[in-house]
């Protein structure tokens, strides 16, 4: 097969990659390895920036987004005796949008065949070639069959572990990373939320976030050690942990139910640089991972496809390559702002075993200061609604 550019993932970057090239009349094709089933059943993000809602909408597919997501102008943070509200509406005069990334795949994928994106799932052994030319390829087999895709760029879009920044040759680039020595443990059920707006909470046990899908769909997050299995939380001792974290305030508001997904995800924090070589781009989590804390991950994805797509389209209309020249700087410069604040928030919010005594009381500290301080509310909200692309 033959395409303009062959895009290697399915999820939320690699689905706006392909809407948007596709929408500049640009052939796109993109290449899953998993069904569509398995990459629709990853209960995953849930907060989108502005610069998220802008890209669903620019390609045309906001309509369900726009009746269903939960518009959000505050939220708070809790250290077990009081909650701190960050107005980020007030603040900073924006606001974020609780919509969850399943949801946005679904809108992405159901429109894809009415907009000529072909996606092929279910294909394994996909492998990049000639990287290093104008004519580079992807091979994969398909129900048993050997294929092949010859296209001008590929865009590398297949999450933390796929093959695309392993295709770049060990001398170009170096991974920066950071790996966090606890996880979070998720539960999605079908309950009311404890609260309007998400709670972000460091108690003494460990951090907790009460966050939501939908007025009757609750999302909840517990800090857990890194080794820990979800056998060793039944819905009744992780709806008792989370009511101890969130504080008694809150806890007199949750309602408990039957969990629908649980799930433990490590945390990490990694930057690949560079996010361009020849032929080869890299965007979303191929390119970097953060700790779900700042609710940056599915945002980064978005910010990169807003660039990528830019320097791509302007190459195929006007044969400039300024565009896919500066595209690894220009998304490393807002990467790396959101790296910084997803590290902070997640050195602000967590229990660190090694950190002792000393280091609980800067925690403390630092929740006191921002308890009372515009400007450093005003820092927490404007890292949290998304810097300016
Ligand atoms: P994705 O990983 O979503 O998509 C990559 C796609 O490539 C997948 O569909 C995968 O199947 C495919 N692929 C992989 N290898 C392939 C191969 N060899 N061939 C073909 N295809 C291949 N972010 C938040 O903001 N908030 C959260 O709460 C949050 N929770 C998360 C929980 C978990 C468990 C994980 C892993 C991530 C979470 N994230 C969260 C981050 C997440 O939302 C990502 O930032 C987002 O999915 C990034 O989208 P993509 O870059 O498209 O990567
Ligand atoms: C979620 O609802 O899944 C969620 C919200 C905010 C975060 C992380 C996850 O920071």
């Amino acid at each position: 097969m033959q395409a303009d550019v062959v895009i290697i993932g399915a999820g939320p970057a690699g689905l706006l990659l392909g809407h948007k090239l596709r929408r500049a009349g640009i052939d796109a094709i993109i290449i899953e390895r998993q069904s569509r089933e398995h990459v629709l059943g990853r209960i995953r993000a849930g907060v989108l920036e502005q610069v998220t809602v802008d890209l669903v909408e620019e390609i045309g597919l906001g309509a369900r987004l726009k009746q269903e997501g939960l518009a959000h102008h505050g939220f708070y943070l809790a250290d077990g005796e009081r909650l701190i509200h960050i107005d980020m509406q007030g603040l900073t005069g924006k606001s974020v949008v609780v919509y969850g990334q399943t949801e946005i795949t679904r809108d992405l994928m159901d429109a894809a065949p009415e907009r000529g994106l072909e996606i092929v799932f279910e294909a394994s052994e996909v492998a990049l070639h000639d990287i290093e030319t104008n004519k580079p390829f992807v091979t994969y087999l398909k129900d048993g069959v050997e294929a092949r895709v010859d296209a001008r760029f590929i865009a590398g879009c297949d999450g933390f572990h796929g093959p695309s920044r392993r295709a770049m040759p060990q001398s170009v680039g170096v991974g920066y990373e950071r790996v966090y020595p606890f996880g979070w443990l998720g539960i999605l059920a079908d309950v009311a939320p404890c609260s309007d707006e998400l709670i972000y909470a460091n108690h003494d046990r460990g951090f907790a976030l009460a966050s939501m899908r939908s007025h009757t769909r609750s999302r909840y997050y517990i800090q857990v050690p890194t080794d820990e299995t979800i056998e060793h939380w039944p819905d009744d001792r992780l709806w008792d942990e989370l009511a101890i974290r969130l504080g008694p305030e809150v806890a007199e508001r949750l309602t408990r139910g039957p969990a629908i997904e649980k799930s433990i995800a490590p945390l990490r924090s990694f930057v690949f640089e560079p996010m361009r070589h020849h032929s080869l781009f890299l965007a979303g989590d191929a390119a970097h991972i953060v700790p779900p804390t700042g609710a940056k991950g599915l945002n980064l994805a978005s910010s990169d496809v807003a660039y990528l797509a830019a320097a791509l389209i302007q190459w195929f209309e006007d044969g400039k390559s300024d565009g896919i020249d500066n595209y690894s700087q220009t998304a490393l410069k807002r990467v790396w702002k959101a790296e910084r604040f997803s590290w902070s928030l997640t050195s602000l919010m967590h229990r660190f075993p090694d950190a002792g005594a000393f280091g609980r009381r800067m925690q403390v500290a630092e929740l006191d200061y921002i308890a009372e301080s515009r400007a450093a509310q005003t820092a927490i909200a404007e890292n949290y609604v998304g810097l300016p692309l």
